[in-house]
């Protein structure tokens, strides 16, 4: 895919974090999940598409060197999604201040959850995982007894639509702000840590 192919095509799609809770059963210490590895699995909040996204796993989807768009992918033995974890120190990570990480590449490096911001024109808000740190801010809403799960600006949601990528059809993750419309035939998704 050229660089211009690339970008007209990321200028179409977006992405969050988030932290983990328990049912609070009593008011003590949380017991958090020992190990620091999540996958995100889709859970619909509307609009379900056909067949269902629910409990479609996050993945990357290629788009070249260092560079993925977020898609949810069919839950299948050898799809099980992407490990992701949580970057920052514990200070970040309590002031929401951490963004998400998966290791990709060889060796393996960070690449980072990216939410593009919004643009003047409207366009839809593709989310990536690209080489680097991500963005900053993508964390997880994490306000017992509610499960966690990714969030990035306030009133914010995620959703998902199905697209044509180079290599094949795909279900693309985007993200919009309070006052962003989600399409029509596009499914709205929480995305939900599963350790
Ligand atoms: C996930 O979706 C199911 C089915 O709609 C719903 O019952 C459940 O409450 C959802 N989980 C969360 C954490 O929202
Ligand atoms: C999963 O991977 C195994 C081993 O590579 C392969 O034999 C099998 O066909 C794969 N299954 C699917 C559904 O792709
Ligand atoms: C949030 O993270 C950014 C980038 O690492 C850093 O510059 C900033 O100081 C952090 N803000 C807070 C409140 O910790
Ligand atoms: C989305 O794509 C899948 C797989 O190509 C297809 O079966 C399904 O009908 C599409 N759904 C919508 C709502 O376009
Ligand atoms: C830095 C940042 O964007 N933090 C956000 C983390 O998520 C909560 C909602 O769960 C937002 O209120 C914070 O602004």
């Amino acid at each position: 895919m050229t660089p211009s192919t690339l970008l007209a095509l990321l200028a179409t799609l977006p992405l969050a974090l988030a932290a983990p809770t328990t049912s609070c059963p009593a008011p003590t210490a949380p017991t958090l999940p020992t190990s620091p590895n999540f996958r995100l699995i889709a859970n619909i909040t509307c609009e379900d598409l056909t067949p269902s996204l629910q409990n479609w796993p996050l993945t990357s989807y290629h788009t070249g060197a260092g560079t993925a768009l977020a898609v949810l992918t069919p839950p299948t033995a050898n799809a099980t999604g992407r490990a992701f974890y949580l970057s920052g120190t514990v200070s970040d990570i309590q002031a929401s201040n951490a963004s998400v990480l998966s290791d990709g590449g060889t060796p393996p490096f960070p690449y980072g959850l990216v939410v593009p911001a919004a643009s003047a024109s409207g366009a839809q808000r593709a989310v990536q995982i690209n080489a680097g740190d991500g963005t900053p801010g993508v964390n997880f809403s994490h306000s017992p007894p509610t499960s966690p799960f990714l969030t990035y600006d306030a009133a914010g949601a995620w959703y998902a639509c199905n697209a044509t990528l180079p290599y094949g059809p795909a279900v693309v993750l985007y993200y919009r702000s309070a006052g962003e419309g989600k399409p029509a035939g596009c499914a709205g998704v929480m995305l939900l840590p599963e350790w």
